[in-house]
């Protein structure tokens, strides 16, 4: 369903992934009111929607990877713990048929300008095609990765063969069977589509700048009368998940690193080590992601594993150095299955990009610094993303005087909570900019930032209040409390995008909240609990 030219609505909501669709349902369905979701892409799924590179697959856990609402998982099961995004697509397709959501999604709907009309008090969204919407609420459900980020290297549209950012991937596939592929990065995508890519690809090259020090994800498939056994725990699972620091319903050791000793550290090790995935980070001792020297022992750990996989004496010391480069965990950790293997095989070659960077795309393929031109079919960009910010920069969002988003986001990252902006009234947004967003497992941060929201909205219209926004003080006190929050941890003084650190002239800050989801919902409640403490109301 679509909309013709004039659409008045209580709430618009941009994005219809797990944000957009939980939201629509529960202020559509739970409190009755008029709500629209406008989408960019062809159908429901965000993340899923846009990614299907080789090998896309989720690195949370099911079901805490899933959605709260009782319809939903009483009536699906997953066939694997970590699944792909096939399987997250058809979950999307099954949400809709439950819960009736695309019925008020208007897809191909890209928003190019919203600003809040203070006479009418009501937003005002234009989309690409030229159509607008009136709204009371506007909210962005937008994710932390609507950017690309494409390296500004010579020749980018010169190359003959195919080559796709992993976010563009074309739906059909493309078929790399024999084929010479190059991939460019190796975050968590790159990781993915090497893995995937190499299974029938003549040969796969990669050009790392920093290695990933990737996790064993330990795979497991799913069988559908264990999971029916197990959900009369989930309503308790989906509390508790809040309840933790990263939402991903695990907790910290009570002890730091060194209250054990070097046999004990050892055996916990490899007790998180066999859990897999983000076990390794999330049980890990509490001062893992605080203390230098704790974490050069999971560090070493990992690094005394990882290389006992690599044969290639030259490929291990750049996979998994001796000496560790960055803190464990402060660069977002890949989950691989067989990476280290498929790379250390004798057709993949393994490009030192950080020695012999990338100077351009030629027609044929990708040179290097030290003037070596390699040929390929195809050319995998797994570069990354604007983060956090880059989406909502990008969307022409005015404030009340006009003056738009990314002037006011120049120098810096201002929001009040991480969902709310001053001279923004009635905006929210969800898993963006300076909420725990990318430290912590997406459904349960959107949730409980979807809830505040509502119980916001709903409040607003008990007290018979037209409008809120922060004051700038409020802002710029979240921004240091961000800020000091971080400079306690390793993350802070590690390169990475949850420090804007990935795209040239960003400003360097943190981007996400790093005190854990039980103190984020304090903080929130508080807010509220207080009379819109921070807001100014009218
Ligand atoms: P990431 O994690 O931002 O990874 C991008 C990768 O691309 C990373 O390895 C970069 O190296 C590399 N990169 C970027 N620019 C260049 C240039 N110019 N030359 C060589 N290599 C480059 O993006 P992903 O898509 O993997 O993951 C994004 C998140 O989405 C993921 O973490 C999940 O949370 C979901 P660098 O590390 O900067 O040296």
């Amino acid at each position: 369903d679509s909309y013709a030219d004039h659409l008045e609505v209580d709430v618009l909501i941009v994005g219809a992934g797990f944000g957009g669709v939980y939201l629509l349902h529960k202020l559509r369905d739970e409190y009755g009111m008029k709500v629209k979701v406008v989408e960019a892409g062809k159908d429901l799924g965000g993340i899923w929607h846009w990614n299907c590179y080789p090998g896309a697959r989720v690195d949370s856990t099911v079901p805490v990877y899933e959605l709260s609402i009782e319809k939903l998982w009483k009536n699906w099961n997953w066939t694997e713990k970590y699944p792909g995004y096939a399987e997250l697509r058809a979950y999307f397709d099954f949400v809709d048929q439950q819960l009736d959501i695309k019925k008020d999604v208007a897809f191909d709907s890209k928003v190019v300008r919203a600003q809040f009309d203070k006479p009418s008090q009501r937003w005002v969204v234009k989309m690409e095609d030229g159509r607008t919407a009136y709204s009371r609420f506007f909210i962005c459900a937008t994710g932390f990765a609507a950017k690309r980020y494409f390296p500004d290297w010579p020749g980018l549209e010169k190359f003959k063969g195919i080559m796709h950012h992993s976010s563009f991937w074309p739906n059909e596939g493309v078929d790399v069977t024999g084929k010479k592929v190059a991939v460019i990065g190796t975050g968590c995508t790159g990781i993915q589509i090497v893995q995937e890519t190499a299974k029938i690809a003549a040969s796969v090259t990669v050009f790392q700048r920093t290695p990933n020090i990737a996790l064993p994800m330990q795979q497991e498939k799913l069988n559908k009368d264990a999971q029916e056994a197990q959900k009369k725990d989930y309503p308790e699972l989906y509390r508790y998940r809040l309840r933790t620091p990263k939402g991903h319903a695990m907790e910290p050791a009570d002890r730091n690193t060194f209250d054990d000793t070097p046999e004990q550290r050892e055996a916990f090790f490899e007790q998180l080590w066999q859990k897999g995935g983000f076990s390794f980070v999330a049980s890990a001792y509490k001062d893992l992601a605080l203390n230098e020297k704790a974490n050069d022992e999971a560090y070493q750990f990992w690094a005394n594993k990882t290389r006992a996989r690599i044969t290639d004496p030259v490929k291990r010391d750049l996979l998994a150095p001796l000496q560790k480069l960055h803190p464990l965990g402060a660069k977002r950790p890949s989950l691989e299955q067989d990476f280290y293997e498929v790379i250390d095989r004798p057709e993949n070659e393994l490009v030192d990009a950080k020695k012999t960077p990338i100077v351009e795309v030629t027609a044929k393929g990708i040179k290097t610094a030290d003037g070596k031109e390699r040929e390929f079919d195809v050319i995998a960009l797994a570069t990354g993303f604007d983060s956090l910010t880059g989406g909502l920069k990008d969307m022409g969002l005015k404030d009340v005087n006009g003056v738009d988003l990314s002037e006011k986001w120049k120098n810096g990252t201002y929001s009040y909570l991480g969902m709310t902006l001053s001279g923004f009234p009635n905006l929210f947004y969800v898993y963006g900019p300076q909420g725990p967003t990318a430290l912590s497992n997406g459904p349960s941060c959107i949730e409980l930032q979807a809830d505040w929201i509502i119980d916001a909205i709903t409040k607003m219209r008990k007290e018979g209040i037209s409008s809120i926004e922060p004051t700038m003080a409020s802002e710029q006190e979240w921004h240091d409390k961000v800020e000091m929050l971080s400079k306690n941890t390793l993350f802070h003084n590690t390169d990475s995008w949850y420090m804007g650190a990935n795209i040239p002239g960003k400003p360097r800050e943190q981007l996400n909240y790093p005190g854990g989801l039980p103190q984020y919902t304090r903080e929130c409640r508080k807010a509220l609990d207080n009379g819109f403490e921070g807001f100014v109301t009218a």
